[in-house]
């Protein structure tokens, strides 16, 4: 999974994969989907260039043939294209939910997994309404320094997706659990477990990853990363940042142990270029999308050696 083009070239696909505009004749088994949605941000807006930083910061990721720790190149398991961005009618924010869920339903229906670059939060609940009508109810696997399953707010709101999730049946509460959280919720009524950011601080990465085998055991399990877990140290450009938070080295550690659960889908929200530096944030964001490629190619590289 490496390229020879130099770091410092325009970089229009994730890892300059080829392009691809249909899923059901690509032989790539992950496709990335660029979703430049922001319009249900509560705080600061930005997202909406989410994608295109994530790519052009992927460009110095790509010339590593096996990405450090990994001791195999994803590439030898797995092949994997871009689908571009989602078009649509910029203030039409149902118009763009349902097109995001359709392209997703598309995807899905193929067998072959989707890693969504994002836009604001919201656009996961159109993601998961796709990937549960393919497998059912799903443990979510939410990192984030807010629960995002806050009971006001309109349709359209990135603080309110995990409880219309759950109320339209798309999730298995029992499963899920939420890594990072550092702002208020009702602790007593919670449906999902929380690891907060200070009690995944304060305790090995291996007891973190054993709470989070257990909790999701062998459910069907959608991953959606957002880039505010991190402490805002490791990723100042975002819309709604939260002292306090994870070191991007700690979530990498704890994302990368997760490869033996049945991961069916996966996002990185809520990257803010305009209040980025450095490209830190849209850098952690590539990164993390490089390791759920990793993720889906270990598990591949486990199918083939046991068949
Ligand atoms: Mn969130």
């Amino acid at each position: 999974m490496a390229s020879d083009l130099p770091l410092f070239t325009s970089c229009p696909t994730f890892l300059h994969f080829p392009q691809c505009s249909d899923p059901a004749t690509s032989t790539a088994k992950a496709l990335i989907l660029g979703a430049p949605f922001d319009l249900a941000t509560t705080g600061r807006s930005g997202s909406r260039g989410g994608p295109g930083a994530i790519r052009q910061a992927s460009a110095n990721l790509a010339w590593e043939e096996a990405r450090w720790p990994w001791d195999f190149n994803a590439g030898d398991y797995l092949q994997a294209a871009d689908l571009g961005d989602i078009p649509h009618a910029v203030g039409d924010p149902r118009a763009f939910a349902d097109r995001l869920e359709q392209r997703a339903r598309q995807v899905v229906a193929t067998g072959k997994r989707l890693i969504t670059l994002g836009g604001d939060h919201y656009i996961s609940l159109p993601l998961l309404r796709a990937h549960a009508a393919h497998h059912g109810p799903l443990a979510l696997i939410h990192f984030d320094a807010h629960t995002d399953t806050y009971g006001e707010g309109g349709e359209f709101d990135h603080g309110t997706m995990f409880l219309r999730a759950l109320e339209e049946g798309l999730l298995l509460p029992e499963r899920s659990v939420q890594i990072g959280i550092r702002t208020a919720y009702e602790c007593s009524e919670h449906p999902f477990e929380v690891l907060d950011a200070g009690w995944v601080n304060e305790h090995d990465v291996a007891d973190c990853v054993q709470r989070i085998h257990s909790r999701v055991g062998d459910a069907p399990a959608y991953l959606t990363f957002d880039i505010d877990c991190l402490d805002p140290a490791f990723a100042p450009g975002t819309g709604t940042p939260v002292v306090g938070g994870l070191s991007s080295d700690r979530a990498l550690r704890i994302v990368r142990a997760l490869a033996s659960l049945n991961l069916c889908g996966f996002d990185v929200v809520e990257v803010a270029p305009p209040y980025d530096h450095a490209e830190i944030t849209s850098l952690a964001g590539a990164t993390l999308a490089l390791e759920f490629l990793y993720l889906l190619a270990a598990a591949e590289r486990l199918a083939s050696a046991s068949s």
